[in-house]
């Protein structure tokens, strides 16, 4: 067996996720299509990458059961999609960061749980155990998976990511920057296409955080080939920045709508 088939026939990794275990985990899904993963962190609001969503689409959320075939799972539709302002896919991939904003609130459950966002200083160390979970391809060239999956990870900073990657790929400039983050696993673990936009967790405390998004990465369970992750963190003050700038116009709309509303009232009742 030469080297290529190896490699592709290799499976990403992991193992199906026990039930609950990842209660932030969404599937973004169009014509009930899984296209990306999510991550619930409020009853309106999915974070997600911005590649899954560029296009503005018609999305449906699905959320609470590991099996994408499952009747129980809750979906709602999205209403509105706030991509990062300096996105961009010229080189490399920077600012891989969308926020899903659904059409109503979900209500929690033991299976529908939001999860933390890190705090702005928080860097996490290289070296750290992380899990990424995920619908997505479980062979380079092979087909999404029905039922969730986890593997584990070990974090490489930036730094050391974008060196890396430059000595694999020759390239002179710079591959992963600041607000990137990458996950390994010596075995082959790793994410693939259709994880993308989905969570990377780490424990700490007895609490579960996400310390990265799946962004991209140089195929999919290559030995030596780490997977680059948009890192949170870094983005915590874009993330409520926007998240208080849309609850602002939703009470700015809903005042409008209501004097709108009083005023039609008035002049029909006026003689
Ligand atoms: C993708 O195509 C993709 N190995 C996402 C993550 C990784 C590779 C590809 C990481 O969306």
């Amino acid at each position: 067996m030469d080297s290529t088939h190896f490699r592709t026939a290799r499976i990403v990794g992991g193992k199906p996720a026990p039930i609950r275990k990842w209660p932030w985990q969404v599937s973004l899904q169009v014509h009930k299509q899984h296209i990306c993963g999510g991550s619930l962190i409020s009853k309106w609001w999915v974070m997600t990458a911005a590649h899954c969503v560029y296009g503005h689409l018609d999305y449906v959320v699905s959320m609470g059961e590991a099996d994408l075939w499952s009747s129980m799972s809750v979906k709602i539709p999205v209403q509105d999609i706030i991509v990062h302002q300096d996105y961009s896919v010229m080189r490399t991939i920077v600012h891989d960061i969308a926020l899903v904003l659904l059409a109503f609130p979900v209500n929690y459950s033991v299976n529908i749980q939001p999860v933390c966002i890190p705090e702005k200083s928080f860097l996490v160390q290289p070296g750290t155990l992380c899990w990424v979970t995920g619908w997505g391809k479980t062979i380079e060239r092979g087909r999404s998976s029905r039922v969730l999956r986890e593997v584990d990870l070990s974090i490489i900073r930036h730094e050391r990511c974008n060196q890396i990657l430059k000595d694999i790929t020759g390239r002179i400039f710079t591959l992963v920057q600041e607000g990137g983050v990458c996950g390994y696993n010596k075995k082959g673990g790793d994410a693939c296409q259709g994880d993308s936009g989905g969570p990377m967790v780490c424990e700490f405390n007895k609490t579960w955080v996400q310390v990265g998004i799946v962004s991209w990465g140089l195929g999919c369970g290559r030995i030596g080939y780490p997977g680059i992750y948009t890192e949170v963190s870094y983005y915590r003050d874009w993330i409520i920045k926007e998240l208080s700038r849309a609850s602002c116009w939703k009470s700015l709309s809903f005042l409008f709508l209501s004097l709108c509303l009083v005023l039609h009232l008035g002049i029909l009742v006026t003689p």
